[in-house]
């Protein structure tokens, strides 16, 4: 009898902490996809008010066994494993069971562009179609930024995983949307970069800059000239000790750039901020004397020589070297601030430099003074300081790239507290490189001029990958916001908002980023 009595109190005790459980788990489940915290803000969210769970029998299915489809499921489960300690199996199949994650290229004809994705959740069932391979991969970003941002701790998390039920449908409004490493002032290896790329891809950026050379420094191997790198890579600024990529190197981050759907596009820097190159082989200078290696931080005062055949030999040889090895469609040929080279030299340079590229079979890039010459059809300028020439560039047909140094260059100090950095741009804090618009900022430059925007990381005072991350969070996803997401959704009070919810998730993957007062970071 009295046991009687125990097992039903028993009972009685376990439905209630039964109910009990319930209770707790209803109050922090996600059931409001609209309230989601996803930067760059979706195109568009719709909520149903119910949830998604995932747990150990978790597929993640995909409707057909393309590599490159089954490549983006293995990666979104590599995502996934971690934190939750579940299998995520990858199957394929045109019928996925309940409970699973659908990757699928079919359904997705009536998204616009390329990159666009559409993720369904309900109940049963989170779908992502897209129409291509990278769209996929973008809306795998959405994917982790529904989840708690214990999903991107490298360790078994406790608790439940849900995602609220609805619908988001997001594209870009800019096809390009980038970042700058430069790797010339200092040197960063192959891991560094890697780490570059993973972090930019988690907030929708597509492409990756790399300055590979400079007057301090040649960071890539060009086989047909090796002194550029076994001399000219030597140093840095400040001395010490430089580095570069090997060919097989920089294959390695193109190929993994490739994975993360970002196009790599390498910048060789002409004519001038080429003293390293001008350092490595004496044949490059008018009067046929090399220089001194650099390590200082001025700029604007070399130059190679323009009217020498061999310079023309020695571009075609490096951008030949480094197109083969590149993926992309597009070579950047630096051309700023080269204020040792006269200005009737200048201009054919670029403009035989351009030829050059083209027989690459790649299309140029260039910061804006490119515009004094005749751009080649295809050519890209990119705005960083002169409306002047990046007005000439639009009148010649070109397409920008707006990088407003006031507003882009992530190498710029927060505010005068911050201990790396430069300031000749002005103070850069988060509601600064957020609030700009690339289609009004510049009279007279409209929404079709525009290719694309990109947030340039010089690194003249940047050593070490905790300061890359620093002076790149929070800033770079306020401007993949401004490069992914229509203006009319763009607004600082909400971003501030989002932005706060995104701190946790920063220091899930790691990153060491500006706390800046000025947002509302969530416990
Ligand atoms: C200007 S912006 C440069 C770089 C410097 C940078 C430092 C541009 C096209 N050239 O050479 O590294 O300022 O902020």
């Amino acid at each position: 009898m009295i046991r009687r009595k125990l097992s039903v109190i028993s009972g009685f005790l376990a439905l209630s902490v039964i109910t009990l459980i319930q209770v707790s788990c209803k109050s922090g489940t996600p059931s409001d996809l609209s309230g989601e915290h996803i930067i760059p803000v979706p195109v568009s969210v719709v909520a149903t008010g119910d949830y998604f769970r995932l747990d150990e029998k978790t597929a993640i299915c995909i409707s057909d066994g393309s590599d490159e489809l089954r490549q983006l499921a293995e990666y979104l489960a590599e995502r996934l494993r971690p934190a939750t300690g579940f299998a995520f199996a990858v199957k394929t199949t045109k019928v996925p069971p309940k409970g699973s994650i659908y990757l699928t290229f079919a359904g997705a004809d009536s998204i616009p562009l390329e990159e666009g994705y559409t993720v369904t959740i309900t109940k049963k069932l989170l779908t992502l179609a897209a129409k291509s391979p990278a769209g996929i991969f973008r809306g795998i970003q959405t994917i982790r930024q529904l989840l708690p941002s214990g999903i991107e701790l490298s360790s078994v998390q406790q608790g439940e995983w849900k995602i609220a039920t609805g619908t988001i449908v997001d594209y870009p409004v800019y096809g390009y949307r980038s970042t700058m490493l430069d790797v010339a002032r200092h040197f960063f290896g192959v891991e560094d970069v890697k780490r570059v790329i993973d972090l930019a891809s988690a907030y929708k950026i597509n492409a990756l800059h790399l300055h590979l050379s400079d007057d301090q420094g040649w960071r890539i191997e060009i086989k047909s000239w090796p002194n550029l790198t076994l001399y000219g890579g030597s140093t840095k600024v400040g001395g010490g000790d430089g580095g570069y990529f090997t060919q097989e190197q920089y294959s390695e981050i193109v190929r993994y750039a490739d994975s993360r759907y970002i196009t790599i596009v390498p910048e060789i820097d002409m004519p001038g901020h080429t003293n390293a190159a001008l350092a490595s082989y004496a044949e490059l200078n008018c009067n046929g004397r090399a220089t001194k290696l650099y390590t200082g931080t001025v700029v604007g005062f070399s130059t190679l020589c323009t009217g020498k055949e061999i310079t023309y030999r020695f571009v075609d040889d490096v951008v030949r070297e480094i197109s083969a090895l590149t993926t992309g469609p597009y070579f950047h040929i630096g051309g700023d601030e080269s204020h040792a080279t006269k200005k009737e030299d200048y201009i054919p340079f670029v403009e035989r430099v351009q030829d050059i590229v083209l027989s690459h079979n790649k299309k140029s890039l260039g910061w804006d003074e490119i515009s004094l010459g005749l751009l080649r059809p295809g050519t890209v300028a990119q705005y960083w300081s002169s409306a002047e020439n990046a007005k000439r560039a639009v009148s010649q047909g070109a397409k920008l790239l707006m990088s407003p140094s006031s507003k882009a260059y992530i190498d710029m100090k927060y505010d005068s507290t911050t201990a790396i950095g430069y300031t000749w741009a002005g103070y850069i804090e988060i509601d600064k490189a957020y609030n700009w618009d690339p289609a009004t900022l510049v009279p007279g430059i409209v929404r079709d001029n525009i290719f694309g925007v990109e947030a340039p990381l010089w690194t003249e005072t940047i050593t070490n990958i905790r300061e890359i991350e620093f002076m790149i969070f929070p800033r770079l996803p306020a401007i993949a916001e401004i490069g992914w997401s229509p203006a009319r959704l763009r607004n600082w009070d909400d971003f501030k908002v989002r932005l706060g919810n995104h701190g946790k998730r920063f220091e899930a993957m790691g990153i060491n980023y500006y706390k800046s007062a000025l947002v509302p970071w969530a416990d």
